[in-house]
This record gives structure tokens, sequence and C-alpha cells, in this order.
């Protein structure tokens, strides 16, 4: 898709109903997007929609809404909504720019912002099926003759064409997506993951997820002040004590997810189910963050993760003044942390090892030098924290493979 080019300017315009005030984290948001892929966001402003529009916005409104863009020489309008594909192709004719909605825009957004072949490939799909909601759409108006019949069979139409070869590049880019899985990392990844308890880190977009498991984990994940920075899911290794665990960072969450991304990155955002616990990061400094908490459990539940144990870490309390930190801990119960500058994250490392220590067995082996075969068996089916020689034994320190599971009882001297 990449519509937007080399264009640069942006208008962003809300439509509320009548009697609807424009919430300002939604505008923020949205020209955080814009900002996100480039865009100078030149303007904001709300129009009411007196009556529900065909094409959104009246005529006056339109004449209006002209002449603001001729003014400051925008490249685009942004709405900050959906919009059919009927209000879509009135709008772009008669304002002359390109025209965007939110769903544009986040498809926008996650095209600049995968970095790998396989995130490309997620996002080629999301398009091709968005542009087959819209066809199919348009095609409940028009019925457009291709203008091949005999070629192709009486019925064919201008639509369907189209349609199926969507159809057959979503296919076709399914299977190269197919094929990046198993020729990659994923079956050395799934290895790595069964072996030890995994903590999944969720949340909002742009809330700190990367920053907290760079900060806990020593890691070099990137972070970036842009929705979206991380479109592939990521695993860490962290040690806490004794305690071995992963820690996967994931794509974040926003509102009105469009449902073509949802699809194709369905797979990824499942991983999440694995997990043994959710740290969920919500970015203390916003003013609506229990509706975005509420956002992303709504998520959670979709991908089958409501019963996984949630810890909740409030994140950049940094920029927040004393008196909004007790206000935050009232809303919900949680971890105040900072990733920046290191404030509360020992207490969230204790709590995560205390809650996993509970769930996983510990022991200690002492296998004489002789029985080598014990020794690998310690290594493939628990998580070996620690190896000394002794005078006639290897000493070996190890976690149970996942919480509940047992470790091999051979020349295991505690449990
Ligand atoms: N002041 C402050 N900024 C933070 C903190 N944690 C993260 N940030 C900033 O917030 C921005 C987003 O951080 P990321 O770690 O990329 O956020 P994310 O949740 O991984 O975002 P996506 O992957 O885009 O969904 C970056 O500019 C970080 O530097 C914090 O504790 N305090
Ligand atoms: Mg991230």
């Amino acid at each position: 898709m990449t519509t937007a080019g080399a264009l640069r300017s942006a208008v962003i315009i809300s439509v509320r109903q009548s009697g609807e005030h424009v919430d300002p984290d939604d505008v923020q948001e949205t020209r955080q997007l814009a900002e996100g892929i480039g865009l100078e966001v030149l303007d904001t402003r709300a129009f009411a929609e007196h009556s529900v529009q065909r094409f959104l916005l009246g005529k006056g409104q339109i004449q209006d809404l002209r002449e603001l863009l001729s003014a400051l020489r925008a490249d685009i309008v942004l709405f900050d909504t959906d919009l059919t594909p009927l209000q879509y192709r009135y709008l772009a004719d008669v304002l002359g720019v390109l025209v965007m909605d939110r769903t544009r825009l986040i498809l926008e957004t996650f095209a600049a912002q995968a970095q790998t072949a396989e995130a490309r490939k997620r996002v080629q799909i999301a398009e091709r099926m968005f542009e087959l909601t819209q066809l199919r759409a348009m095609n409940a108006g028009y019925d457009q003759q291709a203008g091949y019949i005999g070629m192709r069979g009486p019925g064919e139409t201008l639509f369907q064409e189209r349609r199926r070869a969507r159809r057959s590049q979503i296919h076709e880019l399914k299977e190269q997506v197919a094929r990046i899985d198993t020729r990659y990392a994923v079956k050395a990844r799934a290895r790595q993951l069964a072996a030890v308890p995994k903590i999944a880190v969720v949340g909002y977009t742009n809330a700190g997820k990367s920053t907290l498991i760079n900060a806990l984990a020593n890691a070099h994940l990137l972070a970036e002040d842009r929705p979206f920075a991380t479109l592939d899911t990521a695993v860490r290794p962290l040690r806490l004590g004794r305690q071995a665990v992963v820690l996967i960072d994931t794509v974040g969450f926003i509102r009105n997810l469009p449902a073509s991304l949802m699809d194709s990155f369905r797979s990824t955002l499942e991983e999440t189910r694995s997990a043994d616990l959710l740290l969920h990061v919500v970015d203390a400094g916003v003013s609506d963050l229990r509706e975005r908490i509420a956002i992303v459990d709504e998520v959670l539940a979709s991908i089958g993760c409501s019963d996984i144990p949630e810890v909740i870490v409030f994140n950049k309390i940094d920029t927040l003044a004393a008196s909004r930190r007790r206000e935050v801990l009232n809303l919900e119960t949680g971890f105040l942390v900072s990733a920046v500058t290191g404030e509360g994250l020992q207490q969230l490392r204790d709590a995560i090892a205390g809650t996993l220590l509970h769930q996983v067995r510990h022991g200690k082996y002492v296998i004489p030098f002789a029985h080598p075969e014990a020794r690998a068996e310690v290594y493939s089916a628990a998580v070996v924290l620690s190896e000394r020689n002794g005078p006639h034994s290897w000493i070996i320190e190890a976690a149970a493979a996942a919480p509940g599971a047992p470790l091999p009882p051979k020349f295991l001297r505690r449990g």
C-alpha cells in the first residue's frame, strides 16, 4: 500500500456525532501514528456529523475543509475514524488530496515498521485482506461487467476478478510465511521455550514493553517513541536468582486494531498463550490508562489468554508527579516502575521470581563421572542453572522444565 510515499503533511479530522465530544487522547494517538510514518501534522479539526451522512460530511463542511486544506497546502487528510468505501471514494474525489482513514493509517504504520521478511509478509496479507473487504463492500453497490464474457464464463464481474486475485495473493503470501516459519528459528525457539518458564510482556503499543525487557534482561531490543516499533516477537533469557526464565516481547495493541491485522498477526499474538505469566505493561503517563488496560485485556481474552496469571506494571513513573502515582495505584493494583531510571525494577524482579519459584521445582544433582547418561538426561529434561566438577562427580543445580513438571529422579539430592 504505502500510499503516503513522498507526501509529507497532513490535517487530522475528527468527526463526531453531535453531542459527542472529541477525546483528546484519541486525537493525540492519531497524531502519534501520523508522525510515526513521517507525516507533519499541520492542524487538527473536529467536525460534527449533524445527521448520519452518507458521505460523512455535508456540502458546507466539505467546502470548509477544502479551503482549510488549500490554505495549509496539506498533502493528506486524515480521518481518525474508519470510512466506508463509498465515503472514501467520494471524499478523495471532492477533496482532491490523498484521503486516509484509521485502518489505512495503522496499515501504513505496520508497513513502515516491518523489519523482517516475516513481518513484511504479514503486513501484505493484512493489506490484501483489507482490500478484499473493501471490494466486497463495493460489490454490494456496483455490478460492473469486466467485459470478458465468453473467456471467463458468464456472470464474471470486475469485482469478482479482483477479489479472486486478492485471495490468491493472500494464499501465496501465507504459504511464504509458513515457509519462513519452518525454515528459521522457530523450531529452535520452541525447544528453548519449552525448557523454561515464560513471561510474556504485553500491553498497549508504546507502553514501554521492549524498554522494560531491555532493562530487566540487559537486552538490546528495538525501542522507539513511535507506535508498533515491535512487530516480531522476540525472546530474551533472564536469570532471577537460581531461576532461569525467558521474557517474550510482543506486538502492542491499540483500540480498534484493524481486523485484517489482527488476523494476519494472530499466530504471532498467540505465542503469548504459552506463557506462564503475563507482565501487562501500562504507560502510567496517559490519562485514559484504564481504557487502555481494558482494551489490552479484551485482546488477551480474544486470543485465549484470560486464564494466565497477570501482573500489571505501571511504567514511565518517572514522568508522573507524586500525587498521580498514588492515583494510579488506586485504579488497579500493580507495580510502579520506570524502565528508563530503573526505579521499582528490583521489586518487580523479586515478585516475578517469587511467583515462579513457587511453581517450578529446583534440585541439586551429584552425578558420578561414571554416569554421563544421567547427566545427559538432566540436560535434556531440565534447565541447568549451574554445573561444577567435584572430585568424583558433576554437581548440578537444575530447575524443572516447566511449572509443575518433575525433575529426573536419578542422583537427585534435594528437590
Ligand atoms: N520516560 C520514560 N520513557 C519510557 C519508559 N519506558 C519506555 N519509555 C519510552 O517509551 C517509548 C516506547 O518504548 P518501547 O519500549 O518501544 O515501547 P513498546 O511498548 O515496546 O512499544 P511497541 O513495540 O511500539 O508497541 C520509547 O521512546 C521509550 O524510550 C520509562 O520508564 N520512562
Ligand atoms: Mg516494542
